[in-house]
Protein backbone atom coordinates (compact mmCIF):
# COMPACT_ATOMS: atom_id res chain seq x y z
CA UNK A 1 0.00 0.00 0.00
CA UNK A 2 1.24 3.43 -0.55
CA UNK A 3 0.27 6.60 -1.32
CA UNK A 4 0.40 8.10 -4.87
CA UNK A 5 0.13 11.87 -5.17
CA UNK A 6 -1.16 12.88 -8.84
CA UNK A 7 -1.07 16.67 -10.50
CA UNK A 8 -4.30 17.39 -12.68
CA UNK A 9 -4.99 20.00 -15.01
CA UNK A 10 -8.22 21.46 -15.94
CA UNK A 11 -10.66 20.90 -13.17
CA UNK A 12 -12.87 23.94 -12.52
CA UNK A 13 -15.18 23.33 -10.24
CA UNK A 14 -17.07 20.85 -7.58
CA UNK A 15 -18.17 18.76 -10.54
CA UNK A 16 -14.76 17.97 -11.62
CA UNK A 17 -13.77 16.80 -8.44
CA UNK A 18 -16.41 14.51 -8.52
CA UNK A 19 -15.46 13.32 -11.50
CA UNK A 20 -12.05 12.74 -10.94
CA UNK A 21 -12.50 10.94 -7.48
CA UNK A 22 -14.63 8.80 -9.40
CA UNK A 23 -13.00 7.86 -12.40
CA UNK A 24 -9.67 7.04 -9.56
CA UNK A 25 -12.13 4.70 -7.92
CA UNK A 26 -13.06 2.66 -10.79
CA UNK A 27 -9.33 2.06 -11.12
CA UNK A 28 -8.13 -1.33 -10.17
CA UNK A 29 -5.75 -1.21 -6.90
CA UNK A 30 -7.19 1.63 -5.37
CA UNK A 31 -8.18 1.38 -1.89
CA UNK A 32 -8.98 4.83 -1.36
CA UNK A 33 -9.04 8.34 -3.01
CA UNK A 34 -7.86 10.47 -0.26
CA UNK A 35 -8.33 13.49 -1.39
CA UNK A 36 -8.62 15.49 -5.07
CA UNK A 37 -8.21 19.05 -4.46
CA UNK A 38 -9.60 22.11 -6.55
CA UNK A 39 -7.42 24.29 -4.97
CA UNK A 40 -4.08 23.00 -5.67
CA UNK A 41 -5.01 21.09 -8.92
CA UNK A 42 -3.56 17.44 -7.20
CA UNK A 43 -5.10 14.07 -6.26
CA UNK A 44 -3.76 11.98 -3.94
CA UNK A 45 -4.74 7.99 -3.77
CA UNK A 46 -4.18 5.20 -1.43
CA UNK A 47 -3.49 1.56 -2.81
CA UNK A 48 -1.13 0.05 -5.37
CA UNK A 49 -2.68 0.83 -8.87
CA UNK A 50 -0.99 0.96 -11.41
CA UNK A 51 0.02 5.18 -12.38
CA UNK A 52 -0.33 4.87 -15.74
CA UNK A 53 -4.05 3.22 -15.50
CA UNK A 54 -5.08 6.22 -13.06
CA UNK A 55 -3.58 8.68 -15.62
CA UNK A 56 -5.85 7.45 -18.50
CA UNK A 57 -8.66 6.97 -16.34
CA UNK A 58 -8.42 10.65 -15.62
CA UNK A 59 -7.72 11.43 -19.55
CA UNK A 60 -10.99 9.63 -19.52
CA UNK A 61 -12.56 12.35 -18.13
CA UNK A 62 -11.44 15.29 -20.14
CA UNK A 63 -8.23 15.94 -17.73
CA UNK A 64 -4.31 15.96 -17.68
CA UNK A 65 -2.63 14.34 -14.69
CA UNK A 66 1.11 13.11 -14.40
CA UNK A 67 2.86 12.27 -11.15
CA UNK A 68 3.34 15.17 -8.68
CA UNK A 69 6.94 14.26 -8.65
CA UNK A 70 7.71 14.27 -12.06
CU1 LIG B 1 -16.16 21.26 -13.27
Amino acid sequence: MKLIKLKVDGMSCDHCVMAVTKALKGVPGVERVVEVSLERGEALVEGNPNLDALIEAIREEGYEAKPADA
